[in-house]
């Protein structure tokens, strides 16, 4: 399973203080999991439909990371806090008599969930600011009986994902509340000045909350809590209890804490690299932030969100990719027609996402992913060969048939087995504009060499995810890029003056290929490329405090077959020096 590190890169990266980091971590909690649902009819959800909606949507909306005119760029739901704008409690309570979402269309929603293919809607019932999106009789801090709007969106989303047979589950924030007494840093006290305690808040408003999810709105798929932080076991043991009693065909997120949940969610706005055993989703959005922001039109585009949708059922997970209303309600456009046209793709091939695994390689290839049904594998390339011979690294079962899909139609694509790599002939041409995918028929069950395989056409990144490390430190670490928004890369640094980063390769076409790296450092530095039993080239390049890519040389590869790589910082600040990939790019002649 997947942790995060929390270690913090190059200063200058750093747009926060640590503090906020450190901060926030805390706040996570353990999120280790008993994986009976795997076994059991709720895992279903997370088999067949492996693509969801997330949507942040509250009265943080309504601000949209803008307050007094002052814009703080980062996670809008997040706008209370210090780190944001640094609203008092009573401050942002009122913002409830502001806050009339008038263009909120439940079924307009659930029809754009509908038409990008998702299966399900996870929406913000109440997040850590404590106001409820639905009508709650134990709080009265809520969109019925504390805005002008006075309607129930809940209700309404319910109604609009049962006539569109979506399955709806409700975000809730269970140990952080800010604006209830006694709630996870929430205020210390009640109005009147005396004390309450997390216990308080628990009875008062979280417990009373869940229950009324869990039977004001018919059945639910899941109950997503998040960020347990400091929440003793014995609150979310009662919490998960009332899920069962009343929803016994719901997920628990593992974000419950306690190892309470049904399933891991991984890393935010991340896609793991490897292949996850057992039962977990990644959670993405559309843009940079999950709630609402006026600045944030740093969108997805349809392909980037197929690649990613594609990869993380090929990693062997679940896909829940976020929307941020408006505090009016409507959804931005440009993130309606990127789910829209992505969903487009998905109709005419949906085989390679629906019901389909992982990949049986573990990882992505150069030209996209593979995704896996019994004996079929669905090969989803994204990067269309110019030549139109498409190469499979490794594949040594037999393939039966090979079709080139296209909406209702199949074209049969000639294939050949040749040193251990499968080539497909395909046209010149891709069918579809996205994305195309390719059916083999396998013989028997896939069996495949994970060693990675250097596309003889096409670029072909190597993470260091993948290298076996010697003399130097390689970890996983996490920062935020603005407040809230983590981003997470496996690095290999503090290197030794024989350390060594080492991946087998297979390459099947010998000749010349150009070198590059990607890494992040300060100053110049001398690294080296090492061809075992073969070249070694290295060169000096600048660094910069970003990942980027720098240029070493060329390498050649004598014949086809098996190699050994090795990257190794020769010279220059060899502590910093964080080199996160290499790149193998075949020298085009003509
Ligand atoms: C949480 C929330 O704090 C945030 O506002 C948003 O709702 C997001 C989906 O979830 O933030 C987290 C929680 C866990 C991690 C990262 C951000 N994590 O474990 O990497």
């Amino acid at each position: 399973m997947m942790r995060i590190t929390g270690c913090i890169l190059g200063a200058s990266l750093v747009v926060l203080a640590p503090l906020a980091h450190a901060d926030m971590n805390t706040l996570w909690g353990e999120q280790a999991m008993n994986l009976r649902a795997d076994e059991a009819e709720r895992g279903q959800l997370f088999r067949d439909g492996n693509y969801a909606m997330f949507i942040h949507w509250g009265l943080y909306s309504n601000l949209a990371n803008k307050v007094d005119g002052k814009t703080y760029y980062g996670i809008g739901e997040w706008i209370m806090n210090e780190n944001m704008a640094g609203i008092p409690v009573d401050r942002y309570k009122a913002l409830a008599a502001d806050f009339n979402p008038a263009e909120f269309d439940a079924m307009a929603i659930a029809q754009l969930a509908k038409d990008a293919g998702m299966k399900y809607i996870v929406i913000t019932s109440k997040h850590h600011d404590g106001f409820a999106m639905f009508h709650s009789k134990a709080n009265a801090f809520n969109i019925v009986d504390a805005t002008p709007f006075a309607r129930d969106p809940m209700k309404e989303l319910a109604d609009a994902c049962r006539q569109l047979g979506l399955g709806l589950g409700f975000y809730y924030s269970h140990w952080q509340d800010w604006t209830a007494p006694g709630g996870g840093r929430g205020p210390e006290t009640y109005a009147d000045g005396t004390r309450a305690t997390f216990d308080d808040y628990f009875r008062e408003k979280c417990l009373p909350q869940v229950e009324e999810i869990t039977t004001g709105y018919g059945p639910i798929a899941i109950v997503w809590f998040d960020t347990p932080g400091g929440i003793p076991k014995k609150y979310v043991e009662q919490l998960v209890a009332v899920v069962r009693k009343n929803q016994p065909d719901a997920l628990v997120s593992g974000r419950a804490g306690h190892g309470l949940g049904d399933y891991v969610t991984n890393g935010d706005m991340h896609v793991p690299h490897q292949n996850i055993e057992g039962m977990w989703e990644s959670v993405d959005t559309t843009n940079d932030s999950w709630a609402y922001a006026w600045y944030d039109e740093n969108w997805k585009t349809p392909k980037e969100i197929l690649r990613r949708l594609v990869a993380c059922v090929g990693r062997g997970g679940t896909y829940m990719l976020n929307i941020g209303p408006r505090g009016d309600g409507t959804v931005p456009d440009r993130a309606a027609r990127a789910l829209r046209a992505a969903g487009d793709w998905l109709r005419r091939d949906p085989q390679a996402v629906y019901g389909a695994g992982a990949s049986p390689w573990g990882h992505a290839l150069p030209w996209g992913d593979v995704t896996a049904q019994g004996n079929r594998l669905f090969l989803t390339v994204f990067d269309w060969p110019a030549s139109g011979r498409l190469h499979v690294p490794g594949l040594k079962t037999p393939i039966r048939g090979a079709r080139l899909l296209d909406g209702d139609a199949a074209t049969a694509v000639a294939h050949e087995s040749l040193q251990g790599w499968a080539r497909l002939e395909l046209p010149a041409r891709a069918p579809g504009e996205l994305a195309s995918v390719i059916e083999l028929e396998l013989a028997s069950a896939p069996e495949v060499d994970r060693t990675l395989g250097i596309d003889p056409e096409l670029e072909t990144e190597v993470l260091v995810d993948f290298a076996e490390v010697t003399g130097a430190a390689k970890e996983r670490v996490s920062w935020m890029e603005k407040f809230g928004e983590w981003k997470e890369i496996d690095r290999v640094h503090a290197w030794e003056k024989d350390g060594a980063a080492r991946w087998e390769v297979l390459v099947f076409a010998p000749g010349d290929y150009e070198v590059s790296l990607t890494y992040a450092g300060t100053g110049r530095i001398v690294w080296g490329v090492d061809v075992e039993g073969g070249e070694h080239i290295q060169n000096q390049q600048n660094a910069s405090h970003n990942y980027q890519r720098f240029p070493i040389g060329w390498v050649n590869f004598p014949e086809a077959g098996r190699y050994a790589v090795s990257v190794s910082c020769v010279d220059g600040e060899r502590e910093p020096a964080s080199l996160k990939s290499i790149h193998f790019t075949p020298v085009a002649w003509k």
